[in-house]
């Protein structure tokens, strides 16, 4: 008689073993396929500026954490690097507000969009304009 059990993990495993065998897309293929599934609201398989939009107005609400409508630094965190936090935040107050955040978003977004057809594939998401999208929308 077969351990049902030990037969399950026994196919797990073999499945585990294979998607590495066949060499899996690597970590950031993943993680940026599984960000435009997120995000990527009309099912087209890309994101336009829109879909991008709506992600990073979301997460700038939970990144906000007090009953203020802005970010700061501490809120932002990691996400933002200081000087890049800096460059936008124009008036200089030390904080972000949503159209401040939406402007660094939709900057991050054109530099990203390598053949400039106005969505990003997972792959632009790639980028190293790609990942501090990520970071801001996800
Ligand atoms: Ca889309
Ligand atoms: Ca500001
Ligand atoms: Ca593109």
């Amino acid at each position: 008689m077969i351990d049902r059990r030990l037969l399950i993990a026994k196919i797990g495993l073999c499945g585990f073993l294979a998607a590495n065998f066949i060499g899996f897309p690597d970590r950031a293929a993943l993680a940026a396929s599984s960000i435009v599934a997120a995000v990527d609201k009309d099912n087209d398989g890309t994101l336009d500026l829109a879909e991008v939009k709506e992600a990073a107005g979301a997460f700038f609400e939970k990144l906000n954490k007090d009953p203020d409508d802005t970010l700061d630094a501490k809120e932002v965190g990691a996400r933002l690097g200081k000087s890049a936090f800096k460059a936008g935040d124009p008036d200089d107050d030390g904080t972000l507000t949503k159209d401040e955040y939406f402007a660094i978003v939709e900057k991050l977004f054109k530099a990203a969009d390598a053949n400039k057809d106005g969505v990003l594939t997972g792959k632009e998401l790639q980028s190293k304009a790609g990942r501090a999208l990520t970071r801001l929308i996800h």
